[in-house]
């Protein structure tokens, strides 16, 4: 088997845009070379972003097996639930998403702008939900599932951030394998890949997607932003590893290829600290890109950090991969430094 064997219905604009952030590049010093690929405007559907590109091969399923509905899980700012309905309504299907309080931020607002906000606009079926924090499969999903089929409907299930799925790893193998192209249209490499992960299928699916490679001077570095590390942990090798086979990788993945740092994820999943904030703004004020303070607001910050402490060498070629995540921004006026 390979990716080509796998349906796909294409959501997005075409590859997404690979671009230098030069100033940025140079605030940290000039020895490294950063560039970044964006998947926050990958699409024109809902602002686009990591899930539109996952979702091109789960909804090819869902079509094959005419399920009508399309049923996801996320917290009350998941960027996931958004994408999953403005995917749905492209598609022409219904979304029921639960949404439930992953985190415990005071923001009066919280549970009304942003991302729900784009999703009741879109005409989502949300159901809130008092759970909190876990990227597992849960009973609240299941029993919304089961509510559409006592309706009558056929529904789709798509687990949290469409991870633990087997078809979840396949949209960034495929990034992977478009970063070659891309690579070899502006004759560079990149040694260094730098990715947010939480429900760990973006991150999995390029380890798949460059194993394929098979060379050594390519190191793909996932940043935890979940707090929870063990879990993610085990979630991103899993999925890499069945993503693996399932591409003809044909070799088990070595232990060098599951990168997953801590140290940048805040205090809590949603919960931005001082060095999260500090990213934000320089690459805000350094290059006009907006990062989120739940997910790339910490993975730039691992970036910087690495660089700081030569984890990352100089004369390095780094590509910040963005996931995503602005729609966020709203929510979080109330942050230090967001408001
Ligand atoms: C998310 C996830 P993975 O879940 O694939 O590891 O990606 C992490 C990530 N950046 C990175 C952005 C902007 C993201 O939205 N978001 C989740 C959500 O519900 O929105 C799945 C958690």
């Amino acid at each position: 088997m390979s990716l080509d064997d796998f349906p796909r219905i294409p959501l997005l604009f075409g590859p997404s845009p690979i671009h230098p952030l030069p100033r940025l590049s140079e605030a940290m010093g000039g020895q490294v070379e950063i560039w970044a690929k964006r998947e926050d405007c990958n699409s024109g559907i809902a602002y686009g972003g990591n899930k539109v590109r996952k979702l091109e091969y789960l909804v090819a399923e869902a079509l094959e097996q005419g399920c009508d509905t399309l049923v996801s899980i996320g917290g009350i700012q998941s960027n996931h639930t958004r994408q999953v309905t403005g995917v749905a309504r492209h598609l022409g299907l219904g979304a029921v998403t639960v949404q439930e309080s992953w985190v415990d931020w005071p923001d009066m607002v919280y549970d009304k702008v942003g991302n729900i906000q784009l999703t009741r606009i879109l005409g989502g079926d949300i159901r809130v939900d008092p759970a909190g924090f876990d990227i597992g499969i849960r009973e609240s999903w299941e029993r919304a599932l089961e509510s559409v089929r006592q309706a009558g409907g056929k529904p789709y299930p798509i687990p949290a951030g469409a991870s633990d799925h087997p078809l979840g790893g396949l949209g960034f193998a495929n990034w992977a394998r478009e970063v070659a192209e891309q690579e070899n249209e502006l004759d560079l490499f990149f040694d260094h890949i730098i990715v947010c992960t939480v429900t760990g299928s973006s991150h999995a699916g390029m380890i798949a997607g460059f194993a394929l490679e098979d060379r050594d001077d390519r190191r793909v570095i996932g940043i935890d932003a979940s707090a929870t590390l063990e879990k993610t942990l085990d979630q991103v090798t899993r999925i890499a590893t069945q993503t693996a086979e399932k591409i003809g990788v044909g070799r088990p993945l070595r232990d060098q290829e599951i990168t997953v740092v801590p140290g940048y994820e805040g205090p809590a999943y949603g919960v931005p600290d001082p060095q999260t904030i500090d990213a934000i703004h320089l690459a805000a004020r350094t290059e006009g890109m907006l990062t989120d303070p739940v997910y790339e607001g910490k993975s730039l910050a691992g970036l910087i950090g690495m660089v700081k402490s030569g984890e990352i060498p100089p004369g390095s070629k780094i590509l910040y991969c963005h996931l995503g995540g602005q729609p966020a921004l709203p929510a979080y006026a109330g942050a230090p430094g967001l408001g």
